[in-house]
């Protein structure tokens, strides 16, 4: 496996006091951005490739436990500091190095949403589901939950113990890994509440880097959502990347991610995105899941850890969305889960989530169970009461379950009709390009393959926000919006090569800028 180091050098002067060597090039050429800068005003930036991906380590000189966890933190926040032009001069303040950070690739996009006065404005960057009227939905069964435990004077504001409210716990696990499973009737699931997916994520991160006896290297596809590739190395635990999407075919690409999986390290994690993957929306066949399993489970030793943030969402069924992590448990293996109820519950305030570790035995589970609480207890102490409340008395209230899965076909569905309205609108104004793919994929978000200054020219020009790797959100989109995302895109498509030429005779950095675009020209149809 070849490792090639990228560095970039900076004209910034008074470097941060934290120094880094982890910023993804993956980072500035294809994900989002909100603040995009000039390659020469790029600060120091090392990066490790490996294979086809990039690897995020932690400058490890020092290997005792609890330093090597503090330098993978400072390191990766470095990353995020680095990444901004400071001008402060506020000398007299201890604080004066501090640089100005980005915004959030994903959230930012709302930010800078927000700040946008034009009432034609449209937001399509946060995964975040809208009615029709471009509303957000709080589910009918959310609010009959909520009614219940308001009314249930039994209930209290007592601090929950620090793996949350055990029915919420044990009815997760069945909801992801089915009522009857066999691990469950074992004793093998441990299962906490965590703070939606990202703290579910951030408690999986940090257990593996304290107690793993494999690798704790994490292999997570490229291209990821954004926040992976933070979370884990701020978990102290070092983030590598495998081969996940094709941009030629726009499709998976099967044969570089078994490649990539086959030299890991034996020992070593995977994430999977459990369906509905995150930003690509091109899931695997159920064929292809086989053709992974085999690899990690008898080919290699790998540790599957998944990413289960939209069940329900891909096919409209919480069973067929939970095919894949079946699959993976019912064969008598190891595996973790991250388990978010934003999406499929509406319940993206509520942050509230769980963490399942299946293990062989169910000694070993009490165990894992024990020092989970050790993880969890100095983040947060104990996670909070409502959100947890109202999943628990949905999914054990038969009708209320019943009703649940109704409303969430019904996100489902809108968003699949979406994809219909938007690939026959584009069709309609004979946009250049196939856009078959908007038909194909599955889940909330369709990778469109628009790419970063074509974003930028649909933002500026057409009040469309969006992610500057091309992702849109569809269940953000409605009818009403369609023609008008459409246009834009038909624009940004049709116009693109007259408005960078203007563009770039604006540009003082015109080489600079041309080297960028022929980067990312992988992804330009
Ligand atoms: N995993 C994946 C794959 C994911 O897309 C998200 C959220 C999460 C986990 C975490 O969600 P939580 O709210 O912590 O349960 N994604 C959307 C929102 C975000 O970026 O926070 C998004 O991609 O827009």
């Amino acid at each position: 496996m070849s490792i090639s180091t990228v560095a970039l050098s900076t004209k910034l002067s008074g470097a941060s006091l934290l120094e880094t060597s982890l910023l993804p090039k993956q980072n500035f050429s294809r994900s989002s951005r909100v603040a995009s800068f000039p390659a020469a005003s790029r600060p120091n930036v090392g990066v490790q490739v490996r294979n086809n991906g990039v690897s995020f380590t932690p400058a490890q000189s020092d290997s005792s436990p609890g330093k090597l966890h503090r330098r993978t933190r400072m390191s990766a926040v470095a990353k995020e500091s680095d990444a901004s032009v400071s001008t402060t001069t506020d000398s007299g303040s201890s604080f004066a190095h501090v640089q100005q950070a980005p915004e959030d690739p994903i959230l930012g996009i709302t930010v800078a949403y927000n700040k946008d006065p034009s009432p034609a404005k449209v937001n399509l960057g946060v995964g975040a589901y809208r009615t029709e009227e471009g509303k957000p939905l709080v589910l009918n069964v959310v609010r009959k939950a909520e009614q219940q435990i308001v009314a249930d004077k039994s209930r209290n504001k007592e601090y929950l113990g620090i793996t949350g409210i055990p029915s919420f716990n044990k009815l997760s696990a069945q909801l992801i890994l089915g009522s009857d499973s066999p691990a469950i009737a074992e004793k093998r699931v441990v299962t906490v509440q965590g703070l939606s997916g990202t703290g579910s994520l951030r408690v999986g991160g940090e257990f593996l880097a304290r107690h793993y006896g494999g690798q704790k290297i994490i292999y997570v596809p490229s291209p990821t959502w954004g926040n992976h590739l933070k979370i884990f190395p701020l978990s102290g635990v070092e983030t590598r990347t495998y081969r996940y999407f094709d941009p030629k075919t726009k499709g998976l690409d099967y044969e570089g991610m078994i490649e990539d999986l086959r030299n890991a390290p034996n020992g070593a994690v995977v994430l999977l995105h459990a369906c509905a993957h995150n930003p690509t929306g091109v899931d695997p066949s159920q064929e292809q899941w086989e053709g992974i399993r085999r690899v990690i489970r008898e080919e290699k030793q790998l540790l599957p850890f998944f990413d289960s943030a939209y069940q329900g969402f891909a096919s409209g069924s919480l069973d067929t969305d939970a095919w894949a992590v079946r699959q993976f448990v019912n064969d008598g293996g190891e595996a973790f889960i991250a388990q978010s109820y934003a999406k499929n519950m509406g319940l993206y305030g509520e942050r509230v989530g769980a963490l399942s570790v299946i293990v062989k035995g169910a000694e070993v589970a009490t165990r894992v169970e024990s020092q989970l609480k050790l993880v969890i207890r100095p983040m947060y102490s104990n996670p909070p009461t409502h959100g947890a409340a109202i999943v628990s008395v949905i999914l054990s209230d038969k009708d209320l379950f019943e009703e649940w899965k109704v409303e969430l076909k019904d996100m489902a569905d809108r968003i699949i009709s979406m994809r219909h309205q938007l690939f026959d609108a584009l069709k309609e104004r004979k946009t250049p390009g196939n856009w078959e793919h908007i038909l194909n994929q599955i889940g909330m978000f369709t990778f469109t393959g628009l790419n970063k200054q074509q974003v930028e020219y649909m933002t500026r020009e057409h009040h469309i926000y969006m992610t500057l790797d091309g992702r849109i959100s569809m269940a953000g989109l409605s009818s009403r919006t369609v023609p008008q995302l459409a246009d834009a895109i038909h624009s940004a498509v049709v116009n693109f090569s007259s408005y960078m030429l203007k563009w770039f005779a604006r540009s003082s950095k015109i080489e600079s800028k041309l080297a960028n675009t022929e980067n990312e020209s992988h992804y330009q149809r």
